[in-house]
């Protein structure tokens, strides 16, 4: 099932209340959106918007002078929770105060689980009690289209990979390697651990201190792929799952992975697989960026009867787009009162 593109997930947002799904000062927005005849509906609170700490953001003790500086972090938290039938699907944008950019899906709820004999277990699930009843492997699958203007609209996208050079006498040399991706074919790619691989969205027109293009980089954590075969069904239509990145030239038609109208879509007409068929020139262009990434879900018995929330998700970090840690005039978070800041007794930096 697409959950966005056939259950419409919009139209699931839930209703939030203040002090259960987000703490502090919050400020909520109302979603407006339609119902099945095209009336305008409004779910009021539907999204929130509040600040967190967020543990230390930099940290120095200078054991010469026995001083310390610490700096915490912040995040701006904006998110909304959609429930799916059985489950919950909570989207977080966290913004860091050093230009990092989060996104996160905290998946929860209950379990889509099936039935077996009483005795037998299913090698295609985990079997969660002894009265037949089992939980199916899965998975979820995410697609974020990011529509780029690193520092203007025309930009680029390198794939940056670890390589060892054939000259390393001790072996331990390694570095990191630029390749810029040229056209939409060139540019659908998959994630590589062994090579450390992330992707770089930079504009050649735009320069930092060392004369580089400035950047933001894609880390692909969670950077799963569909595991149904590809003469399945499922991945003729989900053709976006089949790799973790996208890059197409901007076309204001072109919106959701999975094409513009995914009920009973087969998969021949629309989405990603067949826009990139152009392979249009993505060097220097209007660039919009698409991450596949998602949860393989391995049931587990500690995922019953109600599921402790999965973190799926990606960074986006500023590359040399700033020319130094861009935090340096944070002030000091502590306040007089606070014990981390008496100057007589601070045990955090004395
Ligand atoms: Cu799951």
């Amino acid at each position: 099932a697409f959950d966005s593109g056939e259950y419409n997930i919009g139209n699931m947002a839930n209703s939030l209340t203040l002090g259960c799904d987000c703490l502090g000062e919050i400020k909520y927005f109302d979603g407006i959106t339609t119902d099945s005849h095209g009336n305008p509906w409004t779910i009021e609170n539907a999204i929130c918007m509040h600040e967190e700490d967020d543990s230390i953001l930099w940290k120095h003790f200078d054991f010469r002078e026995g001083t310390a500086e610490t700096r915490r972090s912040r995040k701006l938290v904006i998110s909304f929770i959609a429930t799916v039938a059985n489950y919950e699907y909570a989207f977080y944008w966290h913004l860091f105060l050093d230009g990092s950019i989060e996104f996160l899906v905290k998946a929860t709820g209950i379990l889509s689980t099936a039935a077996q004999k009483p005795g037998e277990k299913t090698p295609y699930g985990q079997t969660l009690n002894n009265d037949g009843l089992y939980g199916p492997i899965h998975q979820h699958m995410f697609n974020v289209r990011m529509d780029f203007e690193i520092d203007g609209p025309k930009n680029v996208v390198y794939e940056v990979d670890m390589e060892i050079p054939e000259n390393n006498p001790t072996h331990t040399a390694f570095k990191a390697v630029d390749r810029l991706l040229e056209t939409e074919q060139a540019a659908i790619r998959k994630a590589d651990h062994d090579k450390h691989r992330f992707w770089k969205i930079a504009n050649r027109d735009s320069r930092n201190l060392v004369d580089e293009p400035v950047a933001y980089r894609l880390i692909p954590t969670n950077a799963i792929t569909l595991a149904a075969g590809d003469e399945s069904f499922v991945s003729k239509r989900a053709q976006f799952a089949r790799n973790n990145l996208w890059v197409t030239a901007y076309d204001r038609t072109e919106r959701f992975a999975a094409g513009e109208f995914p009920n009973q879509a087969t998969g021949a007409d629309d989405g990603l697989h067949i826009w990139t068929q152009a392979d249009r020139n993505i060097v220097d262009e209007d660039l919009v960026v698409w991450y596949t990434f998602g949860m393989h879900h391995v049931v587990r018995l500690e995922d019953w009867p109600v599921m402790p929330r999965q973190n799926i998700g990606f960074m986006l970090e500023p590359h040399g787009f700033f020319n130094q840690n861009p935090t340096l005039n944070l002030p000091s978070s502590a306040t007089p009162s606070d014990h981390c800041n008496s100057t007589t007794t601070n045990h955090c930096s004395s």
